[in-house]
This record gives structure tokens, C-alpha cells and sequence, in this order.
């Protein structure tokens, strides 16, 4: 049994997130997502996102290649996550590439290229205008 973890803020759900989860749950038997915290989220955004932790939390667990969630509290907990859920690979975009080579001596860490022209910051600046 391949144990797939990966994590994300997942604020106003679209596309993007939609493909990296499949592409992600593709790579194993089961997927594991760590949803950040809305304070986390602030702390690396700098902002609030739109929807709230636990909406966020509903919304991907919802997700048919989803197969649980729990919530991110630090991004330094990534390895105690990962153990906790016994996971054989990390997936990530690839805005991370790099940034978690270190957790290779617990699991396989694997970068997919995210889906070009789309995030929420554009979804939230076309409804805006
Ligand atoms: N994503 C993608 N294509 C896009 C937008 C996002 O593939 N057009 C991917 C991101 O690369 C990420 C996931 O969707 O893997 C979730 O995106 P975010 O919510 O922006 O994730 P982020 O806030 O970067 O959180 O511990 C790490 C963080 O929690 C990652």
C-alpha cells in the first residue's frame, strides 16, 4: 500500500488544485492532504484566505481522490506529519521545488508542475473587476 501526503492552502477551490490532487493520487493507493491552518496561511500570505480552515478542510475532503485530511499547523511539522500517516511519497508543486529535499531520508519527495494561468489570487481579482 503506497501512502501519497501533500499539502496546500486549497483557498477558493479550482482547477489547479483539482489536477494536482489527482496527479498526486495517481502516484499511490491512497492520499493523504494536509490543509494549512488559517494561521498559517497568514503567516505565509500575509493574508486571511477566503474561506475558512474548516470550510476548506470539508471542501477537499469531499474530493473523490481524497482519501483523508487533517489540518497543517506549521510547515515545519512536515516530517512528523508524514510519519504520523506513514506516507511513502511527498508531492508538491513545483513553486516548492527544492524546498523539501531534506524529508528525502524518510520518504520519496516528488515536484509536479503546477497548471499554468490559474490561482486564486487571479480568481479573486476577476470577480473583483
Ligand atoms: N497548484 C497547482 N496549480 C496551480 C495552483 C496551485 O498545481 N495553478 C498546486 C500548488 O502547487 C500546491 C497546491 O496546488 O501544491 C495547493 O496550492 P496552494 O493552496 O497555493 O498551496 P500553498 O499555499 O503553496 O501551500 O506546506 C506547504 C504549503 O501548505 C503549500
Amino acid at each position: 500500500m503506497t501512502t501519497v501526503i501533500t499539502f496546500g492552502t486549497f483557498d477558493v477551490f479550482h482547477v489547479g488544485h483539482l489536477r494536482i490532487l489527482q496527479r498526486a493520487r495517481s502516484l499511490g493507493d491512497q492520499l493523504i492532504v494536509g490543509v494549512s491552518s488559517d494561521q498559517l496561511n497568514f503567516k505565509k500570505k500575509g493574508r486571511n484566505p477566503v474561506y475558512s480552515e474548516s470550510e476548506r478542510l470539508e471542501i477537499i475532503r469531499a474530493i473523490g481522490c481524497v482519501q483523508d485530511v487533517f489540518l497543517e499547523e506549521s510547515l515545519e511539522l512536515k516530517a512528523d506529519y508524514i510519519k504520523q500517516f506513514n506516507a511513502n511519497i511527498l508531492v508538491m508543486g513545483d513553486d516548492w521545488q527544492g524546498k523539501f529535499d531534506d524529508l528525502e531520508t524518510i520518504c520519496k519527495v516528488v515536484y509536479l508542475e503546477r497548471t499554468p494561468a490559474i490561482s486564486t489570487t487571479e480568481v479573486i481579482e476577476k470577480i473583483r473587476y
